[in-house]
């Protein structure tokens, strides 16, 4: 089975992830991998650590002369801020942070000692597999996109068709969006915020497309797709809330105006991926039933607004128990942008897993003779 652990400290030596179950045969290109370590470093909001930093991945074993072995694949991150011996303690809790929690749980006097490892440094490591699982994925023709889709309440609301004119538009805003009338209003919010001493959170939309029907299970809870990706984007540092297709919406309405009707066109543009059936409306957000649909799969991950503030809150020295503000670390504003290509990483994490589930094999043309043996049977 495919899967990924990361380590690492955010101001330690490094950041590690080791993928096991990555098939052998697939040729990875690092520099497509590191592209996409810089555009987590990216976007507007961004603290001081970004410029320290210039995230490379290197890879330590599981790929030779450019191609997978089909054994762990190690990929490696150097932290240039590797300063973790000389950080002084931290005894003031930032509420929303792991600080509090973290220190009673594990029996510690510094908040240190749990801040580094929870704080979202580590997605680097994430984003290094994301990117290697992107690669598998395009084999099949599966295509996973990462924008914003608003920060601090300003939310675009415009559908986004077609992935391929999406990222170019992505690619030149400093906001990740693809909606232009929200971007300068965001650049804006953020900039006041920024000198208010505040931070801001904000709603980050996934797209994959090239879905064949029949991803995921509906025959086990822990093998439903939407549970899957729920839990992957849960897991994302500052992420509180999920929706798949038309989302909690769906509570408001009726059934008629919810479900996707299905029409069958026996030449349909998809047919290699749904056998002909389509849908005109995509509520279900390309997942009935937790089986992937054949539809393009639709998710939203909101984000809270980064603990750590200029203007610290109000909060208690967990040693002598006096009222005191929270500490103030070097922080980022707002990381929905870096956070976008998080939640990109992870839904085509959960989806290559699901996919070699379906279609797992030792060696990607293992893989590839199960995957047109099973679409040709659609
Ligand atoms: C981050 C590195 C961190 C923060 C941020 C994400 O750098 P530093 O703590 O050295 O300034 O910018 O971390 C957090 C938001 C957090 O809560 O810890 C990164 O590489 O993404």
């Amino acid at each position: 089975m495919l899967y990924f652990k990361t380590a690492g400290e955010s101001h330690g030596k490094c950041l590690i992830a080791i993928v096991e179950g990555f098939p052998a045969g697939v040729l990875i290109d690092e520099a497509v991998i590191n592209s996409e370590m810089k555009r987590r470093q990216g976007g507007l909001g961004r603290g001081g650590r970004m410029q320290i930093e210039e995230d490379r991945v290197e890879i330590l074993s599981g790929i030779r002369k450019n191609i997978t072995l089909g054994s762990p694949i190690c990929l490696m991150i150097k932290n240039r801020d590797f300063k973790i011996d000389e950080l002084p303690a931290v005894t003031r809790p930032r509420p929303g942070h792991a600080d509090l929690a973290g220190v009673i749980k594990y029996n510690q006097k510094d908040a240190r000692n749990i801040l580094e490892r929870a704080s979202a440094r580590e997605t680097a490591a994430r984003v290094a597999v994301g990117a290697l699982v992107k690669i598998l994925l395009s084999q099949f023709g599966i295509d996973v996109f990462g924008y914003v889709r608003g920060v601090g309440g300003i939310n675009s609301d415009k559908f986004l068709g077609d992935i391929s004119v999406g990222r170019d538009i992505r690619e030149k805003s400093p906001m990740y969006c693809v909606d232009r009338e929200i971007e300068a209003k965001i650049v804006e919010r953020i900039k006041e915020t920024s000198e208010k001493g505040d931070s801001l959170g904000g709603i980050i939309e996934v797209i994959a497309h090239g879905l064949p029907i029949g991803l995921g299970n509906h025959t086990q809870w822990d093998l439903r797709l939407d549970a899957r990706l729920a839990g992957a984007l849960m897991s994302v540092q500052a992420i509180k809330g999920v929706e798949v297709g038309l989302g909690c919406d769906v509570a408001n309405k009726f059934g008629s105006e919810v479900h996707d009707e299905i029409f069958y066109e026996k030449s349909a543009k998809n047919k290699l991926l749904t056998g002909g059936f389509k849908r005109i409306t995509n509520n279900a957000g390309g997942i009935e039933g937790g089986i992937s649909n054949g539809e393009p799969i639709v998710v939203r991950a909101y984000m809270k607004p980064i603990p750590t503030l200029m203007k610290p809150l109000r909060s208690v020295d967990f040693l002598t128990k006096e009222p005191i503000t929270a500490t103030y670390e070097r922080s980022d504003v707002c990381a929905v942008p870096a956070a976008s290509v998080v939640c990109e990483a992870m839904v085509a994490f959960e989806i290559s897993r699901a996919f070699l589930e379906k279609f797992g094999g030792d060696s990607l043309d293992e893989v590839k003779r199960n995957y047109e043996g099973y679409v040709s049977n659609i």
